[in-house]
C-alpha cells in the first residue's frame, strides 16, 4: 500500500535546496494543491531570480523565468493572454519586496487574477545572505554586520499588511511552515490560492515564513524554532484580507 509519494506536478529532479531549507517544503504543497485541483495541463508558473529561480526544474507544468522582480508583471501578460489557465509566481523576498515591490503593488492594486506564493526568508539568500527589506531589526546579515538599525536601514517591510491597504486584492494570508500544524494551514492556504484564481475572485498571496538555515547560521532545527521566536512576532500569521469570507 502507497502512504507517502510525490506529487504528480513535481519533476523526479533533485532539489538543489541546502539541508533544512524550507523552499522544498513550499514547492511540495504547490505541487500537491495542483493535483488536487486537476490544473497540472492548463497551469503556468513563473520563476523568480533567486535560491528558486531552477523553479522550472521542479514543477511539471509548464513554466517561464522572469528577470528579477518582474514575476507580477509576467503573470499578468500570461494569465491576460491566456485567460483560461492558471497563473502562479512564485517569489522570494528579495525579488518580491525589494527589485519587484512595484510589480506587486502595482499587480495586487490592479487586482490581477494571479495566484502569488511569497517566500519571506528575511534575508537574500542566493546571493549569500544580504539584508533584505524583510530582515528584521537587529538581524545580522552580510550588508547589516552590527543588526539592522532603524536609523540608517529602515524597518521591515510587511507585505500583507501594505499590500491589505489596497482595495483590489481578493485574498491575502502569512503562514509558516515550521511545523506539521503549521505545513498543513498553509497547505489550505495555497490550495484556496489556486482555488480563487480557478473561481475567478482576482488577485491572491500568500506569504511563507521560510527559513534559511543556511545564511541564517543556524542548524535547520534551530531555524525552524527562530520562526518562533523572532519571525512571527515581527510578521503575525493570520488572513489580512478574504473577499470570498467578506
Ligand atoms: C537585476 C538583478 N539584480 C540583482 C541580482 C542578484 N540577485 C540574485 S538573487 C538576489 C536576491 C535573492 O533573494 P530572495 O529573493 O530573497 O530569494 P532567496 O534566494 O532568499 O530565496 C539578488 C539580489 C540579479 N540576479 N539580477
Ligand atoms: S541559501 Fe537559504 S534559501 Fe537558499 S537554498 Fe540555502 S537555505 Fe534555502
Amino acid at each position: 500500500m502507497v502512504v507517502f509519494e510525490k506529487p504528480h506536478a513535481l519533476t523526479d529532479a533533485v532539489l538543489h535546496y541546502c539541508p533544512g531549507c524550507t523552499h522544498g517544503i513550499v514547492h511540495r504543497l504547490v505541487a500537491e494543491s495542483i493535483d488536487e485541483l486537476g490544473i497540472e495541463g492548463k497551469t503556468i508558473g513563473i520563476a523568480p531570480v533567486g535560491c528558486s529561480v531552477l523553479a522550472y526544474n521542479y514543477f511539471n507544468c509548464d513554466m517561464i523565468e522572469a528577470a528579477h522582480g518582474r514575476a507580477p508583471a509576467v503573470a499578468t501578460g500570461v494569465k491576460r493572454a491566456l485567460p483560461d489557465n492558471i497563473v502562479f509566481a512564485y517569489q522570494g523576498d528579495g525579488d518580491l519586496a525589494s527589485i519587484g515591490l512595484c510589480e506587486t503593488v502595482s499587480t495586487a492594486c490592479r487586482g490581477e487574477n494571479v495566484t502569488i506564493i511569497f517566500i519571506n526568508n528575511a534575508i537574500y539568500g542566493m546571493t549569500g545572505g544580504q539584508m533584505a527589506p524583510t530582515s528584521l531589526l537587529g538581524q545580522v546579515t552580510q550588508t547589516s554586520p552590527y543588526g539592522r538599525d532603524p536609523k540608517t536601514q529602515g524597518y521591515p517591510i510587511r507585505i500583507c499588511e501594505l499590500l491589505a491597504t489596497l482595495d483590489a486584492p481578493a485574498y491575502l494570508e502569512r503562514v509558516t511552515v515550521n511545523s506539521v500544524k503549521n505545513v498543513n494551514r498553509a497547505k489550505k492556504a495555497i490550495k484556496k490560492a489556486f482555488q480563487n484564481q480557478i473561481d475567478g475572485k482576482g488577485f491572491s498571496l500568500v506569504e511563507v515564513l521560510s527559513a534559511c538555515p543556511t545564511n541564517w547560521g543556524m542548524t535547520p532545527q534551530k531555524a525552524l524554532q527562530w520562526i518562533d521566536e523572532a519571525m512571527i512576532p515581527a510578521y503575525p500569521l493570520g488572513v489580512f484580507r478574504d473577499k470570498g469570507a467578506e
